[in-house]
């Protein structure tokens, strides 16, 4: 199975207005519920993929509630997606994506989250220890609640490779420079995080700069101009047929789900960037935020262009 850690989940609430205006009351036009957090969307898209799926994080309150009843109540995939969630006394986050229906544009609220303690924070470690024993890899996602350590990612990448299980972190800012110095096999950082990490906005030197701080490969995704791969084995840019417009929450996601799942199936790594690309664009077609457009993602796939850099290895 494949093991996703979201430390922070939430309920993802998207509501839809015709027009987003500074200063005024809008009328809701649409609204969708749905349980949230990073790794929560990278395990729905893993099963949809056909992969069995565990989610473990921590989730509380009567929102945790809501959010365990809506994972429990997603439609039957191929495969299987457990919850294997830890209680916390406080109150899981909300998020909000407000869709702009007049420029499909999207602006995103996310709370912090619930204070978690040490006990939690225990507890979290134990079950983790014990689902890596089953683990064929693991992905690491998202913001850190309040309570959790800075370094708590580096500790979770530390056990991963003592467990021998590939690790994937996608995170940012102060967690994620202390996660890449645990070594995690993969990072999948956007270009402001990537910027933020390494002061460059050039993606080859950023990217390359990224790996010198101990990721084995990264993957930058670069929005609309698809993903540059920086990895042991070769250079590679992965682009989309065409830029696409739509709502981009959770495309991030999908691209973690194309590279796991690329990573569990042992794909080449052109495969499994054409996989993350097809994923994160069908993910930015789909009408709900947040899910992909499978006959997207279909005729993408074969679509996508892959570029080795003249430069070669890493
Ligand atoms: O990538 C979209 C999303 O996963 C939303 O589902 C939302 O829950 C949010 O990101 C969480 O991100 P954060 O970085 O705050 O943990």
């Amino acid at each position: 199975m494949i093991l996703t850690v979201t430390l922070n989940t939430a309920l993802d609430l998207t509501y839809s207005v015709p027009a987003l205006v500074p200063h005024s009351s809008h009328r809701v036009t649409d609204l969708s519920e749905r349980p949230g957090g990073k790794g929560l969307n990278v395990a729905r898209v893993l099963t949809a993929l056909g992969h069995d799926t565990v989610v473990t994080g921590f989730a509380g309150g009567a929102t945790g509630t809501v959010l365990r009843d809506l994972l429990a109540a997603l439609p039957r995939q191929k495969a299987t997606l457990t919850d294997a969630l830890v209680p916390v006394s406080g109150d899981t986050r909300r998020t909000l994506a407000v869709v702009d229906a007049a420029t499909g544009d999207t602006t995103q609220f996310n709370e912090a989250g619930p204070h978690v303690t040490a006990d939690e924070w225990t507890a979290l470690l134990g079950a983790y220890a014990e689902l890596l024993k089953t683990a064929d890899a693991v992905a690491l996602c998202g913001s850190l609640p309040p309570g959790i350590h800075v370094g708590a990612y580096g500790e979770l990448v530390r056990l991963a490779r003592t467990a021998g299980v590939p690790v994937l972190l996608d995170t940012s800012g102060e967690p994620l420079r202390r996660g890449i110095a645990a070594r995690p096999d993969l990072i999948k950082p956007n270009a402001d995080e990537l910027a933020q990490l390494t002061g460059s906005r050039e993606p080859l030197r950023a990217t390359r700069d990224a790996r010198r701080r101990g990721a084995h490969g990264v993957i930058a995704s670069l929005g609309p101009d698809g993903m540059l791969a920086v990895t042991p084995d070769g250079v590679w840019r992965a682009s989309p047929p065409a830029p696409v417009k739509g709502n981009p929450t959770g495309a991030g996601d999908s691209a973690v789900a194309g590279l796991l799942s690329g990573l569990a199936e042992s794909l080449s790594w052109p495969d499994r960037l054409r996989r993350a690309v097809a994923l994160s664009t069908a993910t930015v077609l789909a009408p709900t935020a947040g899910d992909f457009d499978r006959t997207a993602y279909e005729e993408l796939l074969p679509r996508v262009a892959i570029e080795e850099h003249a430069a070669g290895a890493a």
